[in-house]
């Protein structure tokens, strides 16, 4: 590259992703084929419009391209239709809400305090500034969505739109119950799978499909592809207004070499190395959590059941803020997280979200979990300990070093 400036800073991040230990929950490692494919010439092509119906010229390969990651998106997901183009999670639902309401209407969403996301109603988000957004939470004991107050909600705000779907919930969503109400209340029902997509396709977390009107998802997170959105449904009249709100809608002209790589990680999912990828995030997550509990860490929910864990700090003197830094000083990479009923603020929080797609796709196994839960706890409870720091970071390195990621 003849930029330095930047490929110094591109070498410092390949640095960073090889020798640190990679724990949020909602990042992964790409193979070399969806990488390739995402730093492709397809970056050059405008192609505003879909295949056959283009506003450019020389559309023909990228239209076959856009085809097969339709294709595949829908044979993965077992669903009819796919929009393969939104540049985000975030734009894949406000393609939704273009598509199926109007402003003022009403949407009945989790709470972002309670693990929800910022996307489906946050005050701050143009979700909340253009509907009427009604919020569930989770249960003060158990952590988990009460259905009984979601029912209660619902019937007394009758949503247009319900939807589940969280960024820091770690046990099962029940999509079979949100169908049953939205039918019940005459609502659509969106499931936003961001984080569990690649759960759902290895068929470690229950599906949306057949239960859901609409299904959003990333396809960067526990999916292992380019980052970027998808949009899945069954209905034809449904499929149109959703491409027609992405485009002309919301975007102009889709990223080609996104969607190529998308098309490549729908392919790399349908095989039997991601059924075992997906059971072993999963392994690793209940592994993980299993040993941090043992070691007297408190965790949101008392476990997991996808990919992800919340450690609870609110017993604890440090903040969520002050916790990841002290991790990343020893090369553990994770987030600091609002936590349901949070004391603090959510610049500081009493959470961190810990998940275990990408040191899985680097290959830590299970056993491999009881060292790392052991460094976080050590780590936390006596943080002053410089040879206690430095001995740390050496096992760090040496989990990173026993299992490298293939760039260079
Ligand atoms: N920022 C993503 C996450 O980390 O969960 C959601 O958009």
């Amino acid at each position: 590259m003849q930029d330095h400036e930047i490929a110094y800073w591109i070498e410092k991040e390949t640095w960073r992703q090889q020798n640190h230990l990679e724990l949020i929950a909602s990042e992964n490692f790409v193979s070399l084929d969806v990488l390739s494919a995402q730093g492709s010439v397809l970056t050059n092509k405008y192609a505003e419009g879909y295949p056959g119906r283009r506003y450019y010229g020389g559309c023909f390969a990228v239209d076959e391209i856009e085809k097969l990651a339709i294709q595949r998106a829908c044979s993965l997901f077992r669903c009819r239709f796919a929009n393969v183009q939104p540049h985000s999670g975030s734009q894949a639902n406000q393609a939704v809400f273009l598509s199926v309401l109007s402003p003022g209407d009403c949407i009945l969403s989790l709470d972002l305090r309670a693990g929800g996301h910022l996307s489906h109603g946050a005050p701050v988000n143009i979700s909340g500034k253009w509907f009427r957004v009604v919020s569930y939470g989770v249960d003060p004991v158990t952590h988990r969505i009460d259905e009984a107050v979601v029912r209660e909600l619902a019937f007394q705000h009758r949503p247009k739109l319900l939807i589940a779907g969280a960024s820091a919930y770690p046990r099962f969503i029940n999509f079979a119950f949100f169908r049953a109400l939205a039918d019940e209340i005459g609502a659509i029902f969106m499931a936003d799978i961001a984080h569990i997509a690649g759960l759902v396709v290895s068929n470690q977390h229950p599906s949306p499909f057949p239960h859901a009107h609409v299904v959003t998802t990333t396809t960067h997170k526990t999916l292992r592809g380019p980052r970027g959105g998808l949009i899945l449904c069954n209905e034809p009249d449904l499929a149109k207004r959703i491409d027609s709100a992405i485009f002309p809608g919301l975007q102009g002209g889709p990223l080609m070499h996104v969607i190529a790589a998308k098309a490549v990680c729908f392919k790399e999912a349908m095989g039997a190395e991601f059924q075992n990828y997906g059971h072993r995030i999963v392994k690793n997550a209940k592994a993980l959590a299993h040993a941090l509990m043992a070691q007297g860490i408190e965790l949101i929910a008392k476990g997991t059941d996808t990919h992800l864990l919340l450690v609870d700090l609110r017993m604890h003197a440090l903040s969520g803020r002050q916790a990841e830094a002290l991790l990343e000083e020893v090369h553990i990479t994770c987030n600091k997280n609002g936590i349901p009923q949070d004391p603090r603020s959510a610049v500081h929080t009493s959470g961190l979200r810990l998940g275990t797609p990408a040191i899985t796709t680097r290959g830590l196994e299970e056993h491999h979990m009881e060292i790392i839960a052991t460094c976080i706890t050590q780590r936390l409870h006596d943080p002053e300990n410089s040879s206690l720091t430095q001995s740390i970071r050496d096992q760090v390195l040496a989990l990173c070093k026993a299992h490298p990621l293939p760039y260079n």
